[in-house]
């Protein structure tokens, strides 16, 4: 990947020769290109602002220097072989919001560049000469809601979000796919030795769960702590609902070891008529206990939807849902345990929360995968209508199928 930066400060894109960004561009993984703005001025005093039409405070940026340095970094680019015209990113208190998915689809970009504004901004007629002279897709891009003085620190932060996505930036592919995402939850805390440690009287011991060696207990202790910081932390990122359709008008969040009891009530419900029709008293979701639905919540991430609270408290469980990377195959994302009351059923909601688990798939996955009981025709009507098909042979489960669809 090229990246191309115009800034009037050149010494601030510094660090970028430093750490896993400048290994990555000794090693050939990406060429980072940062030019001065000045260098494209033609006066003596190398001018670079100038003072606002209609009036306001402070100084704008002019937009002959900025033609001559795009037009001359598009040029230089195209010789080098970098491709026929780069993304152009241009940072600014009211572009779209940066995000993680922003940077996944930044990283598939051969070539981006950065314009850094200064003082009030860029002149506009800049965006109309790249986006029209130059033909290039330009897009403003914010780092967060708060002001800083110019774009140069904006820079920084996407060039290493967009960089460690870059294949072999980061030594293991496994911590991107972790951090990305994990049913979009906080990480957990973490420690390191020693277990007991001495702050200056003050000792601070590491959780006693961790030391124990019992590997489900540190995972559901672990996916607690998740829970609890996002939470606390970041409210909002439990609750996906507005992603789809009629399940808008439930509550959708991130279930907990509270959600653990109805959870349990509605899969005998809903799983009764399955096992009637398999004349089998052995499905899953119809023997587990309590302590089975608790002791998978660390291992999936599971969505509970309730019918919207009030002052009483929270509405009933109507529907539920869970999903996660198979383990050990990062391209393939497993649905279970999709549900809905019965008396709710027919509207569209086990749709809508199929939609919601394939919606949560980290780039990696390729595959949907998903299981039902062999007999249970109409979940399998309903599968092949959302684009599954189903898998020859026994599914995961005895009495089971499995079905599979490509992601597109
Ligand atoms: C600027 C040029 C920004 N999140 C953000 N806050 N402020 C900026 C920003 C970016 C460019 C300029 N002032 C003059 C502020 C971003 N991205």
């Amino acid at each position: 990947m090229r990246l191309d930066v115009v800034t009037i400060f050149p010494d601030y894109l510094a660090p970028l020769g430093l750490s896993l960004i400048g290994r990555a561009q000794r090693a050939g993984l990406l060429s980072v290109h940062v030019h001065d703005l000045r260098d494209a001025t033609e006066d003596r005093h190398r001018t670079v602002d100038d003072t606002p039409y209609g009036g306001g405070a402070g100084m704008v940026m002019k937009p002959e220097p900025w033609a001559a340095a795009l037009d001359r970094l598009v040029e230089d680019g195209r010789s080098a072989g970098a491709g026929d015209r780069p993304l152009l990113v241009v940072p600014g208190p009211g572009g779209t919001p940066f995000t993680q998915s922003m940077a996944r689809e930044l990283a598939e970009e051969p070539w981006l560049a950065f314009a850094c504004g200064r003082y009030e901004g860029i002149d506009e007629r800049v965006h109309e000469h790249a986006a029209s002279t130059l033909g290039l897709r330009v897009e403003v891009v914010s780092l967060g809601d708060y002001v800083l003085n110019g774009g140069e620190v904006a820079v920084l932060a996407m060039v290493e979000a967009v960089a460690r996505l870059l294949p072999g930036v980061v030594g293991n592919a496994e911590s991107l796919v972790e951090e990305s995402h994990e049913g979009g939850l906080l990480e957990y805390p973490v420690y390191t030795k020693p277990a007991s440690w001495d702050d200056a009287g003050t000792v601070r011991e590491v959780p006693a769960v961790l030391l124990s060696g019992d590997h489900a207990a540190i995972a559901a202790w672990r996916h607690a702590q998740r829970l609890e910081r996002t939470a606390r932390r970041r409210p909002d990122l439990l609750a996906p609902s507005a992603t789809v359709g009629t399940l808008a008008d439930l509550d959708v969040r991130v279930a907990t070891a509270a959600d653990a009891p109805e959870i349990l009530v509605l899969q005998r419900a809903c799983w009764l008529p399955e096992g009637q029709l398999a004349n089998s008293w052995v499905v899953p979701p119809l023997v587990e206990t309590l302590d089975d639905v608790l002791a998978a919540l660390p291992r999936w991430t599971t969505y509970a939807a309730r019918v919207r609270g009030d002052a009483a408290g929270p509405g009933r469980l109507v529907g539920s849902v869970r999903c996660r990377l198979r383990p050990g195959a990062e391209e393939v994302w497993e649905t279970g345990r999709l549900m809905v009351a019965p008396d709710l059923q027919g509207r569209g909601l086990g749709r809508d929360l199929l939609a919601l688990s394939e919606s949560l798939a980290p780039p990696s996955v390729r595959t949907f995968w998903l299981n039902t009981g062999r007999t249970s025709e109409g979940n399998i009507r309903r599968y092949k209508r959302a684009g599954y098909r189903v898998v020859q042979g026994p599914g995961a489960v005895e009495g089971t199928v499995d079905l599979v669809k490509p992601r597109r």
